[in-house]
């Protein structure tokens, strides 16, 4: 897989900043998460907690939402971020290499206890894979996540398609 894949981080910052693989293994193990699987046992690899993220770009006090965009496949959520700033992790590495795209890499947004799907602001649905821009912003951005139980199953089902 290419490992020259960027997470770009913009918006409410001191400083934007575009980080490859490298530069996330690269930061303080203080803001590394060894074994994901301590949160969720389906799910594999090793992460960066947001926390961190948002130490090396200075989120300001005016980042209110957090925007995560997937251009892959054009879907994007916006949710508040005070709630998911401490507990939330980027998903980034299995067993040494890049995280797979099968797996929503080479990014993947995931926050422990999401509520189910389209219940809350901050849903599974906010669980966002193939992550290649997070976007800090004061008010709430754009965000095509499933707005009801069919939009819902429409979008398992296309999964399931490709
Ligand atoms: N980019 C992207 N992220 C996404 C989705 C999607 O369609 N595209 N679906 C969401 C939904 S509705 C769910 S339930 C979870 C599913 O993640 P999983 O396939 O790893 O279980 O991813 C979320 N993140
Ligand atoms: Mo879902």
């Amino acid at each position: 897989m290419s490992n020259d894949a960027v997470l770009r981080i913009t918006g409410q910052v001191e400083t934007p900043r575009e980080l490859t693989f490298d530069d996330l293994v690269a930061l303080d193990a203080s803001h590394q998460i060894i074994d994901v699987s301590q949160f969720d046992p389906k799910r594999q690899g090793d992460a960066v907690k947001l926390s961190g993220l948002l130490e090396l770009v200075g989120a300001k006090d005016t980042a209110n939402y957090i925007g995560l965009h997937g251009t892959l496949d054009n879907f994007h959520a916006s949710i508040p971020l005070a709630p998911v700033r401490d507990t939330a992790f980027i998903i980034y590495r299995v067993k040494g290499e890049p995280l797979d795209v099968k797996a929503g890499g080479p990014f993947r947004f995931y926050i422990p206890n999401y509520a189910a799907c389209h219940t809350d602001e901050i849903d599974e649905c906010a669980n966002v894979k193939f992550v290649d821009h997070i976007e800090l912003t004061a008010e709430r951005g754009f965000d095509n996540r499933p707005a009801d139980d069919e939009q819902h199953a429409q979008l398992h089902q296309n999964e399931r398609n490709t």
